[in-house]
């Protein structure tokens, strides 16, 4: 009786395992999806899109002034090749991905410093374990569509009842070169410390740091905040992201 019992538990540790290690093996054999395979990429989809619902992207970020002299700390610098003339430089605004014929915007940093300068600060973390409190300056993004009129999918955006049916959910940010770039939900575009900015830290930004204009969005690690924006898109369907392609979390959630 006693021994049956125990071949009995063996038995069915035996095949617990056995589905477990099944279970683990598929899951890594299976074939990848942005450098992860299928499985840990939906697993890894879903725990973002889970924390996102609990309004990561709208809670305030705390406002702690950062120390004006210090110097900047600088990471990451794909796209930032080549050199930039403030001068020459354009932000390409396009309405739509999908439609060929969507309204386009060509800006220059004199219209962008037109639009109302709002400063903010806020604490930014670099998914490699590292944050520094910023002050930057620049146009908040919401007040960007709304006085430039875009983002929304009919007619200018309004934000006025519920966003997501007029606005597009995704908003897509590029180097000049296209060789950085990320892409973002509406919500987070459209928190009041997300800004387009041409100022960090009481100065005119440096090239390191994204001149003439990089994005700031504190709700997201870093790896969001692209440097050195020269086109934005407004999109449909998620668009590529240079770090999600590579495997990381596109969530990016702090
Ligand atoms: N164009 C571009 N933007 C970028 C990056 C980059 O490599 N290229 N790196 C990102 C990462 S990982 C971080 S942490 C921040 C760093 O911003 P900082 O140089 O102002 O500290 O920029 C982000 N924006
Ligand atoms: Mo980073």
């Amino acid at each position: 009786m006693k021994n049956r019992r125990t071949w009995l538990s063996f038995a069915v540790l035996l095949v617990g395992f056995t589905a477990a290690f099944a279970a683990w093996h598929f899951a890594w054999r299976a074939p990848e999806e942005n450098a992860l395979p299928r499985p840990l990429r939906a697993a890894l989809e879903r725990n973002g899109a889970f924390w996102q619902s609990f309004g990561n992207s709208t809670a305030s970020r705390p406002n702690s002034p950062p120390p004006v002299d210090k110097p900047l700390r600088v990471n990451g610098d794909i796209g930032l090749e080549g050199p930039v003339d403030p001068a020459t430089w354009r932000l390409e605004v396009i309405g739509n991905d999908q439609d060929p014929k969507a309204r386009r915007l060509s800006l220059s940093i004199e219209d962008i410093k037109k639009l109302p300068r709002t400063e903010s600060s806020a604490e930014f973390r670099c998914i490699e374990g590292w944050s520094e409190p910023v002050a930057y300056a620049g146009v908040r993004f919401s007040d960007f569509l709304r006085l430039l009129g875009m983002g929304a999918k009919h007619g200018a955006p309004t934000f006025a009842g519920p966003q997501a049916a007029e606005l597009f959910p995704y908003v897509a940010l590029e180097t000049p070169d296209g060789k950085y770039y990320v892409s973002l939900d509406m919500e987070s575009m459209l928190h009041p410390q997300t800004i387009l900015a041409y100022e960090m830290n009481g100065k005119p930004l440096g090239v390191e740091s994204g001149a003439p204009l990089r994005l700031i969005v504190p709700v997201k690690y870093g790896i969001k905040s692209l440097k050195r924006v020269g086109k934005i898109y407004f999109s449909e369907r998620r668009p590529r992201d240079y770090w999600a392609e590579d495997g990381y979390d596109w969530h990016a959630n702090l």
